[in-house]
């Protein structure tokens, strides 16, 4: 069995892409990398390529045709991961908002001290976010906030986009179920995982803004997530939870 695998989607990232690469291969866990990159028009699969001649095996490319959006980019790389049997598979944005080296703590609440999911949490310890308008944070606090009183869920950061599952919580999540292509899945996958009972630990990590590149942050997406907790935790009262 292969252990982690790291998935990053990509949408326009030419200029952070390398440097993530680079970084995330040379640190001191072994992961393996995927980059599921949707078309994007400025190259950024291009530069992926060009460096696998470098890490031969290592890294790995997913090229869809257009912008399908993050949940169903990291869907692709979830089956990707189960297929390739890793063991730790990770989900982590393009730009430095997470810090690479936190992959090693998400690996090791997992690996060492035995969680199923682990999530590299902003609210866990007051509010570690650096560089964003006061708007954007209070708007993620909030959210997160709402999430957390909709659902019951006890986790502090509940749309947090950076995290270790176990492949059993993959296998076990109906992945063609999930019904969020946009932020929100990061909310279903909480919840799912939740609500079959998997043992989740925030761990503390400092977001920090991109510097390079731009946000895809849309106001569409924000109403998927307002309404649609809403739905989705309608429906959870008419599906059971059993785990085999
Ligand atoms: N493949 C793919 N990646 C996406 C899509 N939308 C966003 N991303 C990537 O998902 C990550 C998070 O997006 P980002 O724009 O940084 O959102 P923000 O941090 O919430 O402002 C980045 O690596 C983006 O390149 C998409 O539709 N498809
Ligand atoms: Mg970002």
């Amino acid at each position: 069995m292969k252990d982690s695998l790291v998935i990053i989607p990509t949408y326009n990232e030419r200029e952070n892409i390398e440097a993530m690469v680079k970084k995330v291969l040379s640190l001191s866990h072994p992961f393996d990398l995927l980059i599921v990159d949707d078309g994007s028009p400025d190259g950024t699969a291009d530069i992926v390529r060009a460096l696998q001649q470098v890490y031969t095996g290592r890294l790995h490319l997913e090229s869809r045709q257009g912008k399908l959006g993050l949940g169903t980019a990291y869907i692709h790389g979830f089956k990707y991961a189960l297929k390739h049997g890793y063991e730790y598979i990770f989900e982590m944005d393009a730009d430095f908002s997470h810090n690479p080296q936190d992959l090693v703590r998400l690996y090791e609440a997992c690996a060492i001290e035995g969680y199923d999911v682990a999530i590299g949490s902003r609210y866990i310890q007051g509010v570690n976010v650096v560089n964003w308008p006061m708007s954007r944070v209070l708007m993620s606090y909030f959210a997160s906030s709402y999430v957390r009183v909709v659902t019951g869920m006890p986790i502090a950061d509940t749309t947090a986009g950076f995290k270790c599952y176990r492949r059993k919580v993959l296998e076990t999540i109906q992945l063609n179920k999930i019904r969020f292509v946009g932020y929100a899945f990061q909310i279903e996958m909480k919840f799912l995982a939740y609500k079959y009972g998997f043992k989740i630990k925030e761990v503390p990590i400092i977001f920090t803004d991109r510097t390079k590149g731009v946000s895809k942050m849309s106001s569409g997406i924000f109403k998927e997530a307002v309404l649609g907790v809403l739905q989705m935790k309608v429906s959870s009262y008419f599906r059971h939870f059993d785990r085999y």
